[in-house]
């Protein structure tokens, strides 16, 4: 693993030294790390004199929209193609789904990222298992510059802070997410605004939905492990949307005892996205990454394919490797 030496952060600097044109691509599904993390770099690197172009296929999630994504974000890769392509919040080029093949093609490309290593791609990686959001990656690497930080570009970085320590309340808060949290605060931004914002925001449609989640939950017969599910049909009796379950799968880890929580939802594509939560009893990021997923070793996703039932299925009888149920 790589941390953020100054070595680290001169060898991402060379890269952007040596170019003009970037291109700033997140993952797909972008979170509020992603997207506060990618806004902040673009906004920090056209300061620096750069032609930056920040690239997402997809629409972002709504509740960011107070980060005015809309205005910085394009849909489609820039017709001068770049000479560096920044991957953020993931470490490799087919996170970025259509962004896959120029981000793999550019001269040169710079990793920033805070998950385990899923391969070595990069001209240059700034990653940290040990930072709570890529965030404090991206924090870093302007701060290694000083670039000056915006009002913008601390609101999007604090976002990202706030939204990947689940409001600061996840292990991976450290004091240093805390003291970056705090010169962040110092541009302008609040915490306490943002989190009102990401958190204190659900639509009445997405309120029936996580009733509807919780409706479902089951546990494991040592009550250990618990698991809920949303279907289609789910969402169409409710009106509400993918996106509104942000949160739900916290919903069910704070069930008394639990170790590991799990939420299956269906998706139209006939797949079933899958998001793990441990307290430490269970490494779900190897269950998540057996399962062709990945993420964290307490916080992990997958996607599979086939019906609901199935996925249950499939991820239970994995689960069983992996923890006493
Ligand atoms: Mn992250």
């Amino acid at each position: 693993m790589t941390r953020l030496t100054s070595d680290v952060l001169d060898a991402a600097w060379k890269v952007f030294d040596g170019a003009r044109r970037v291109m700033v691509a997140m993952h797909q599904n972008p979170d509020g790390d992603a997207l506060g993390s990618a806004i902040a770099l673009t906004l920090g690197l056209r300061a620096f004199g750069k032609d930056v172009h920040l690239v997402c296929p997809q629409p972002t999630p709504e509740i960011y929209d107070f980060l005015r994504p809309q205005e910085l974000i394009e849909s489609a890769v820039p017709r001068e193609s770049p000479e560096v392509a920044v991957l953020v919040d993931c470490d490799r080029p087919e996170r970025t789904g259509a962004l896959s093949e120029a981000v793999a093609q550019a001269p040169y490309s710079v990793v920033l990222d805070h998950h385990p290593p899923t391969s070595e791609f990069g001209t240059a990686r700034v990653t940290d298992e040990d930072c709570a959001a890529t965030a404090e990656v991206v924090y870093s690497l302007l701060r290694h510059r000083d670039v000056p930080v915006s009002y913008e570009m601390a609101e999007a970085l604090l976002t990202a802070l706030v939204t990947d320590t689940g409001g600061f309340r996840y292990p991976n808060t450290r004091p240093r997410t805390l003291e970056i949290a705090a010169d962040l605060m110092r541009q302008g931004p609040s915490t306490a605004d943002i989190a009102q914002k990401v958190y204190d925001t659900r639509s009445l449609a997405g309120l029936k939905l996580m009733s509807r989640a919780l409706d479902s939950i089951q546990l494991s017969p040592n009550g250990h492990v618990a698991w809920a599910r949303l279907s289609l049909g789910d969402y169409e009796v409710t009106g509400a949307k993918p996106e509104d379950t942000e949160g739900f799968v916290n919903m069910v880890h704070g069930l008394k005892g639990v170790d590991v929580a799990v939420i299956l939802r269906e998706e139209a594509s006939g797949s079933v996205r899958v998001s793990f939560r441990s307290r430490g009893g269970a490494p779900v990021g190897r269950a998540a990454e057996a399962l062709g997923g990945g993420g964290h070793e307490l916080a992990a996703a997958c996607v599979l394919q086939g019906t609901l039932d199935e996925a249950e299925q499939r991820v239970l009888e994995e689960l069983k490797k992996w923890t006493e149920f």
